[in-house]
């Protein structure tokens, strides 16, 4: 409903005439193989559904150049309002900041639409959750992404929902380690899925992250990329948190 309320407000006629729409974008598969690369994909989020009211006075600009002072390797912008207090203006205002690094439009994609929305807001990947999605949906949004010169996340907390994206090669997978119906956390989704996905694939572990050392251990499991939220942002200094 709230979709297609945003659908009558902005037609996509308008917002591929927008000229953030024919930019060149960032790739988070350059970015993350990059040598040297941090590997983290550090999130801007206020609140969430499991924790509340995570920080509600850092501004999009003090941690856009806290995150990128630290040397990221991509930067997350939740755009969901309704459960996470994101909106499509934080994106568009970490752009403006942000030329530098890719930025994932995090949000619940379930139209294609919303994959023209943001292109045209600014974003660079979008997240494909398997989980609320049709293998035939994520085939079609991934190539509709692709064919605006997007990279998609592809989010999966089990291997059916694996099983749900085909063609798996030299896809970008993000393995949740938190269960979004319990909420509950665990390390070892990742661990555990890492070895069915193929090399040829870019493996990101997401949420829950609370400590390099971490890092270092998923590492050890083929993981390039890091997907951290709330580690840097229950911090005064989400940026300093995230050069630590
Ligand atoms: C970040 P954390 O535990 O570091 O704050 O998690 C990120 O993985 C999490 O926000 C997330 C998410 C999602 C949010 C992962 N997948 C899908 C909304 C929708």
């Amino acid at each position: 409903k709230e979709i297609a309320k945003i659908k009558a407000e902005v037609p996509v006629q308008k917002l591929v005439q927008s000229p953030s729409f024919s930019r060149a974008t960032f790739s988070l598969k350059k970015s993350l193989l990059e040598v040297g690369s941090t590997g983290i994909i550090a999130e801007f989020k206020r609140q969430s559904p499991s924790k509340g009211i995570i920080n509600d006075t850092a501004t999009i600009a003090e941690v856009t150049n806290g995150y990128l002072d630290a040397n990221v390797a991509a930067q997350s912008i939740l755009t969901d309002t309704s459960f996470f207090g994101g909106t499509m203006a934080d994106l568009m205002e970490a752009r403006v900041i942000n030329q530098q690094k890719p930025i994932l439009r995090k949000d619940f994609i379930v139209d294609g639409f919303q994959i023209v929305e943001a292109k045209a807001i600014g974003a660079d990947v979008i997240l494909l959750i398997a989980a609320c999605l049709t293998s035939a949906e994520l085939k079609n949004y991934g190539n509709l992404a692709a064919d605006l010169g997007m990279e998609v996340l592809y989010e999966v907390h089990t291997q059916e929902e694996l099983d749900k994206i085909n063609d798996l090669d030299n896809k970008i997978i993000g393995i949740n380690n938190r269960n979004l119906k319990t909420f509950e956390v665990d390390l070892e989704h990742s661990i555990k899925l890492a070895s069915q996905i193929p090399d040829s694939c870019i493996k990101i572990s997401e949420s829950g992250i609370s400590d390099p050392r971490i890092i270092m251990g998923l590492k050890e499991y083929g993981f390039q990329g890091f997907l951290i939220g709330e580690t840097f942002m229950k911090t005064e200094d989400p940026g300093g948190a995230c050069m630590e």
